[in-house]
């Protein structure tokens, strides 16, 4: 049986240091109001999309940090959002910075959301792999600082009964990471949001620059194909405070291929009719995990060759 749903990826161009909440979601709105008139049932937005990307400074200042992030969801700023969403009856995925201050501390997290067209949160993710690094490195054109602006996400990689389907959720990073997939895969997950940040340039390894878009498409077809589910990439694109960020949106079929994909570096709409059960052929027969797959085989090698990646 056929379960058909459009969904979109809203691409967002360059936020710039300057430009408040309120603003941003103005233009989140114009997208989302887009994708509505293309069909969409769902929008999803980048990672951490409410701002510029800060973890490019390096910021010492704890309350300037804190003003990166959301206290609460919906906020004042976003609650247009919310309400948008309601009016035209779609639900969304929303990447932001998220400040956790429950049970006396205080927690940052690189989060993202999946609301229903009522409004309602039905499910929240926090980052898992965060890369770069937490010192400051003024040698580099600009910082990646996620490991010292962020906690390692404490959610585990969830997945919720949502939109006829299971939806699950990936951030930027996690996307590199096929375990991140395969524990969505193990739970049958029928899509996976993921929204990124990712600079064209890597400081560290500056010889797989011309490889970030192959690398992009490479690491999210094969989640999709190997675990028979849709995928959909949001990028932030475009220059962000002399930042080049790669754009390349797209939305991915369980197959593997890509259906749908962003042809520039500022905010835009792409959509895609997705058949939901489209992963159920994949699923029961090549990626049949009770029938295929052997994991108290898989340590034999590592036993043989006494050789470990760090
Ligand atoms: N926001 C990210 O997680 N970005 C990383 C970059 C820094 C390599 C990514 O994997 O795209």
């Amino acid at each position: 049986m056929p379960r058909p749903i459009t969904l979109a990826a809203a691409q967002m161009g360059p936020v710039s240091r300057q430009e408040s909440r309120t603003a941003v979601v103005r233009r989140m709105i114009e997208l989302m109001r887009q994708a509505a008139a293309m069909g969409a049932q769902v929008v999803a937005y980048p990672e951490a999309c409410l701002t510029a990307f800060f973890p490019h400074w390096w910021i010492e200042d704890e309350a300037e940090v804190d003003s990166w992030f959301e206290r609460e969801m919906p906020s004042p700023a976003t609650q247009p959002l919310f309400d948008e969403a309601r009016r035209l009856g779609v639900g969304f995925h929303l990447g932001y910075c998220e400040l956790d201050t429950s049970g006396d501390r205080k927690r940052r997290f690189n989060s993202s959301i999946l609301v229903a067209a009522d409004g309602s949160i039905i499910g929240k993710y926090r980052k898992i792999h965060l890369p770069g690094h937490a010192d400051h490195r003024p040698q580099t054109p600009f910082q990646n600082l996620e490991k010292r602006f962020f906690d390692i996400g404490d959610l585990g990689f969830g997945a919720w009964r949502a939109w006829g389907g299971v939806a699950g959720m990936l951030i930027c990073n996690d996307r590199r990471w096929p375990e991140a997939y395969r524990v969505l895969g193990l739970q049958a997950v029928d899509m996976i949001f993921c929204g990124y940040n990712t600079p064209v340039h890597h400081p560290a390894a500056p010889d797989h620059d011309r490889l970030g878009q192959f690398h992009n498409e490479l690491c999210m077809q094969s989640g999709a194909y190997q675990n028979s589910t849709w995928v959909v990439g949001i990028a932030k694109a475009g220059v962000e405070e002399g930042v080049d960020m790669i754009a390349g949106s797209c939305i991915i079929a369980p197959n593997g291929e890509i259906v749908a994909r962003s042809t520039g570096n500022a905010d835009e709409v792409i959509v895609a009719r997705c058949d939901l059960d489209l992963g159920a052929s994949y699923r029961e027969t090549t990626f049949n995990f009770a029938l295929h797959r052997r994991t108290e085989h898989y340590g034999m090698l590592v036993e043989r060759t006494g050789r470990q990646a760090p």
